[in-house]
């Protein structure tokens, strides 16, 4: 506990763009400030996956530094940690420093579909947080991240709050967004969040966006043995909705894309969460060989801006090697 009338500084650095990320980040302030200490100050920090070194050491500034649904980092400073990556040690000395902790406060658990929910679970189980209050955002998190949608209609669709809240966190084009809306996202409603001023004006522009990149890959899409490739760099076209290429090709089992933001070259790899029974590719370990990572069922590779030639290169790879596994 801090000393009377001293507010704990708590920095929590969060997947950045990612609704689970977010709500990973919304439900430890809630469980922090209830079940640790009341008197607290948290600072955001959202997190990219980049090329390079994600954590300098002095970006641990806080008295507590937390790190959740993002990569361990083996800096003393922190104190925090949650995770269900399976690419979540950038080392095999960062892992071998997770193991060695006996902090009791830094928990990985890669079989978790969200960190939302992993988060929940330790948070109850192991500190006695009362989750049930956060129960809708828990299940969305959960629904969103595992990608566990009814149909591809339901993923596309965007109609339910949940939806629209993550459209707005993954691809809202206004810097440290995220922030503002992870003290709000833990205390009221999914649907009184998509009423918020600063959620709300970013909706209708980006529902239109939406729409428009649906006629965009339709056009781009290549399917071609069991997979669709599409290349939309050329494109303002990042934080685009992933499920879009199984809407429109639902007998495709992979899909490979490259597009590009004025920060990074991306390569992103998903497999098509409705067939998903037929895959049999790890995606995180095909990107960890191109120095990306991410789920064994959706993966990314990021390069700096400058090696877009090299991203295609992979992305063609990539492709070649998942048509004919
Ligand atoms: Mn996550």
């Amino acid at each position: 506990m801090a000393a009377p009338g001293v507010k704990l500084i708590v920095r929590v650095f969060f997947h950045d763009k990612c609704f689970d990320g977010a709500s990973s980040a919304a439900i430890f302030s809630r469980f922090y400030r209830e079940r640790i200490d009341p008197k607290v100050e948290f600072r955001y920090t959202g997190m990219t996956h980049r090329a390079s070194k994600p954590f300098e050491e002095d970006v641990f500034d806080g008295d507590e530094n937390a790190i959740v649904d993002f990569k361990y980092s083996s800096s003393p400073r922190l104190t925090w940690w949650f995770d269900h990556h399976q690419s979540a040690f950038l080392t095999p000395a960062d892992a071998a420093n997770f193991r060695a902790d006996h902090s009791g406060r830094k928990f990985y658990d890669p079989t978790y579909k969200s960190c939302t929910k992993f988060l929940a679970t330790i948070a109850s189980e192991k500190f006695g947080f009362d989750a049930k209050p956060l129960a809708e955002l828990i299940h969305w998190g959960d629904i969103i991240d595992g990608a566990q949608f009814a149909s591809p209609g339901v993923a596309v669709g965007l109609k339910e709050p949940a939806m629209q809240l993550a459209l707005v966190i993954e691809a809202a084009p206004e810097p440290n967004l995220v922030p503002k809306l992870i003290p709000h996202l833990a205390q009221i409603s999914l649907a009184e969040m998509i009423q918020l001023p600063i959620v709300a004006k970013h909706l209708g522009p980006l529902l239109e966006r939406h729409r428009r990149s649906i006629e965009i890959m339709r056009e781009r899409g290549q399917a071609r043995d069991g997979v669709i490739f599409f290349d939309v760099s050329d494109l303002d076209l990042e934080g685009y909705n992933k499920f879009i290429p199984y809407y429109l090709h639902p007998e495709c089992l992979y899909s490979v894309g490259v597009s590009a933001s004025p920060t990074r070259a991306k390569v992103s790899i998903g497999t098509n969460p409705w067939k998903e029974t037929d895959a049999d590719v790890n995606l995180a370990t095909l990107a960890e060989k191109y120095g990306g990572g991410g789920h064994a069922r959706v993966a990314a590779i990021s390069l700096n801006p400058e090696d877009l030639a090299r991203a295609r290169q992979i992305a063609n790879e990539i492709a070649e090697t998942l048509r004919h596994p």
